[in-house]
């Protein structure tokens, strides 16, 4: 079945809905762009509540079925467009690992980053944990490669991918060589090169 996607991505430049233009590119979708300003408060206005409550972009709207956070919007893509590319099956092994670390991208990896907690006992209690943890995971997971699951580059390393070069160009944290180079190998993608100059537009954001 061939279906001819309507897909419009509510969005604004140098913000997270970086991570639903690189899906969008891997998967080399046509989208509309409706541009959500932060700077003018677009997010805030009513229009752009009614698709998503947080006021927080991007979000993107199917043929009427809408889809907020980074990672739905990473997994639903794959699943209703990728036809065998970019997610393992329902029925494949891979799709315990493939869940795991889409959702580990942005709720355990991001919030530990950017909140570094380092009281175990307080950690313990938040859905993140240690900072020091959530880095040792990640730098298992990304001991084999190139990918999250070997050969197979997915949704996952889309999610994933993006908290870490988001961090890692803000030098949030210091990477392990192997978190170091998944984020070289994930940045030499070209869907995640034209995702970030749509992005982060050299006119405005030099190159
Ligand atoms: N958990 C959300 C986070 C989205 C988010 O925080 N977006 C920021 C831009 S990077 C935003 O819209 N901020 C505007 C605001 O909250 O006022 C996701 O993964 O999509």
């Amino acid at each position: 079945l061939i279906v001819s996607p309507e897909i419009t991505l509510y969005g604004s430049v140098a913000s997270r809905t970086f991570t639903a233009r690189w899906m969008l590119a891997e998967l080399d979708l046509p989208y509309r762009l409706r541009e959500i300003d932060l700077r003018r408060g677009d997010h805030k206005q009513a229009d752009f509540l009614a698709i998503n409550p947080m006021g927080k972009v991007p979000a993107i709207v199917d043929a009427g079925v809408t889809v907020t956070e980074t990672t739905a919007i990473c997994l639903y893509l794959a699943d209703r467009y990728g036809y065998g590319r970019l997610c393992p099956a329902v029925d494949d092994p891979r799709r315990g690992a493939y869940l795991r670390w889409a959702v580990f991208a942005t709720a355990t990896a991001e919030p530990a980053i950017y909140l570094q907690d380092t009281d175990a006992k307080a950690a313990s209690g938040r859905g993140w944990g240690l900072f020091t943890d959530v880095l040792t995971t990640l730098d298992g997971a990304l001991q084999g490669g190139p990918w999250l699951l070997g050969e197979m580059f997915t949704a996952a390393d889309v999610t994933l991918g993006a908290v870490l070069a988001v961090a890692l160009f803000n030098r949030r944290f210091e990477p392990t060589p192997a978190i170091a180079a998944y984020n070289e190998r994930v940045s030499a993608r070209p869907a995640y090169k034209i995702a970030a100059e749509q992005t982060w537009p050299p006119h405005l954001f030099g190159a």
